[in-house]
């Protein structure tokens, strides 16, 4: 009854704003709202965390000005999944986009959508891998799915071109591009998604020779065993001593010969010859000594291992330093314009992403490093600026919580909340008390698939394909070594749990897997 109510409520709401004229509903001075996410960004690499790896002033002063997260989660770690959550407020099982082989049925309302209908501009740029069109934009320009580093193709409005430069810095430059031929009468919500740092971390020319006498402390975790854990973490393929392709991923070797041409060395070979012949000379004198080195060396074993680490850093961290500044590139022209005053923004990433923890690179699991995500908002006026939040929170409620800051009511169908509160300074109660996570795509890294459930303290992972539990008390284990499954001691953990695990899956209404209902 309460819900029918609110949501009679909701659709009152957004017909009253539909049928203002735009100019009434700007005497209030909406806020702008920029959405900032990148790809497969781990909060380790974003300076503000604390793990002294890398430095990000850009996305530290956000912090400085705003609140960082430390709590924040996804629902689903991986690329498309996670971006359809966002724009639903709604788990993959409900807005129909499980893992990245799925086409995003754009048909559906998005948060996007509704803040159009309301009287904001709208525009996308960068990294959408959502596979339909886009919809709800004024604006968009986007690579196609994963997209390129150097000279990649964007597709503007529906029109596909090829663009010289560097994607990051191009994925600004149409941010910028469209912001300043905006009307600036009215609000505006821009979603920038930066394809960095995503695999196969190509660093900006500017960068190749940053960290080259950097020795990164190695995970305490990187020659994790696995014992204690499940079928699961021993039968991935995401290890860095292991599933790293020497061209594709390691840059060991520059124009392959034609024979080799094939799986990641033909990967390897099509994003060498995006580069222009200036290009990979520059690229080729730069790494050049390396592989000399390198050849050298000789290499085996765990020293080999702890290369392979070394040259990960220091590709991906290169990668991370370019979204930097390009962050930094975007609120410089927010203040030149005087738009900083009233303009909302949101950083985070698609997902965590390991660096080198449990010797992994990529995500999927729902262990902390890739189901936690960075998150840090800064909201002029209102956020006090250097506050910090352990409150948990997830990807399912950013749409929520964009609509309120808007001023807008939340459909009663979302299935996330808005965290308006925590932004506000409140420290009553929590946004949630348990999260919950299921993961659909056991392809490329075989990462079996699984759902999960974690609370402030406790974590219970259900391989339900390999019919495995996990249980982890991460006030005693952050880094998730020793599963406690069927450990009398925690016998009443495991059962509140699973009760709780349970309780969520009915209130979500996920129907898989048919085991835990
Ligand atoms: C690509 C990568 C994977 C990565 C997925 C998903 N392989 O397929 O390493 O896990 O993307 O990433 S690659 O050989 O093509 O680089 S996601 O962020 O888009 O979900
Ligand atoms: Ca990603």
């Amino acid at each position: 009854m309460k819900k029918n109510f609110c949501f009679i409520v909701a659709v009152f709401a957004i017909h009253v704003l539909q049928c203002f004229p735009v100019s009434a509903q700007n005497k209030t001075t909406r806020p702008n709202i920029i959405y900032m996410m990148s790809d497969d960004h781990g909060y380790q690499a974003i300076s503000a965390y604390g793990y002294g790896l890398n430095k990000t002033p850009n996305i530290d002063r956000l912090a400085r000005d705003g609140m960082l997260f430390n709590r924040a989660f996804v629902t689903n770690s991986i690329c498309g999944p996670s971006r359809a959550v966002m724009l639903t407020g709604k788990h993959s099982h409900i807005n129909g986009f499980k893992d990245n082989h799925s086409t995003f049925d754009g048909s559906q309302q998005t948060v996007v959508k509704l803040m159009h209908d309301a009287g904001y501009q709208t525009a996308l740029v960068g990294k959408w891998h959502l596979i339909s069109d886009p919809q709800g934009f004024d604006y968009w320009n986007i690579v196609p799915g994963q997209g390129d580093y150097y000279n990649p193709d964007f597709i503007e409005n529906g029109v596909r071109k090829r663009v010289p430069g560097y994607v990051t810095n191009l994925t600004t430059d149409f941010a910028i591009n469209w912001l300043d031929q905006r009307d600036t009468s009215r609000p505006f919500f821009l979603i920038y998604q930066q394809k960095a740092p995503h695999r196969n971390w190509m660093p900006e020319e500017k960068y190749y020779h940053l960290f080259d006498s950097t020795n990164f402390p190695v995970p305490s975790n990187y020659f994790d065993d696995y014992s204690t854990r499940t079928r699961a973490a021993h039968e991935q393929e995401m290890e860095i001593a292991t599933d790293m392709h020497y061209a594709y991923d390691l840059k060991l070797a520059f124009d392959l010969p034609s024979e080799k041409q094939t799986g990641l060395a033909s990967g390897w070979q099509r994003i060498f010859d995006r580069m222009t012949p200036e290009e990979k000379k520059k690229y080729e004198a730069a790494y050049g000594p390396s592989i000399e080195a390198f050849n050298k060396a000789k290499l085996n074993g765990k020293e080999l291992a702890v290369w392979k680490y070394q040259r990960y850093m220091k590709e991906y961290l290169r990668c991370v330093q370019s979204v930097d500044d390009n962050v930094g590139r975007l609120m410089g022209y927010l203040k030149k314009k005087g738009l900083d005053k009233n303009t909302i923004v949101i950083y985070t990433s698609d997902q965590g992403f390991y660096l080198g923890e449990h010797g992994w690179f990529d995500k999927r699991f729902m262990y902390e490093e890739s189901f936690r995500t960075p998150l840090i908002i800064k909201w002029p006026g209102v956020t006090k600026g250097r506050m910090v939040t352990n409150k948990m929170v997830q990807n399912l409620d950013f749409a929520e919580t964009i609509l309120e800051m808007a001023g807008m009511p939340v459909p009663a169908d979302m299935q996330g909340k808005s965290f308006v509160p925590l932004l506000k300074g409140s420290k009553k109660g929590n946004i949630h008390d348990a999260l919950y996570y299921h993961f659909y795509e056991n392809q490329e890294h075989k990462v079996a698939k699984h759902i999960g459930v974690r609370t402030d303290r406790y974590k219970l992972i259900y391989f339900y394909e390999n019919n495995e539990w996990e249980l982890y008390d991460l006030e005693k284990d952050q880094s998730e070594m020793h599963n406690l499954f069927g450990d009398p001691a925690y016998h009443k953990v495991q059962a509140m749990m699973m009760e709780t695990l349970k309780g969520l899956k009915q209130q979500y209404r996920d129907p898989e897997p048919h085991q835990v209902n």
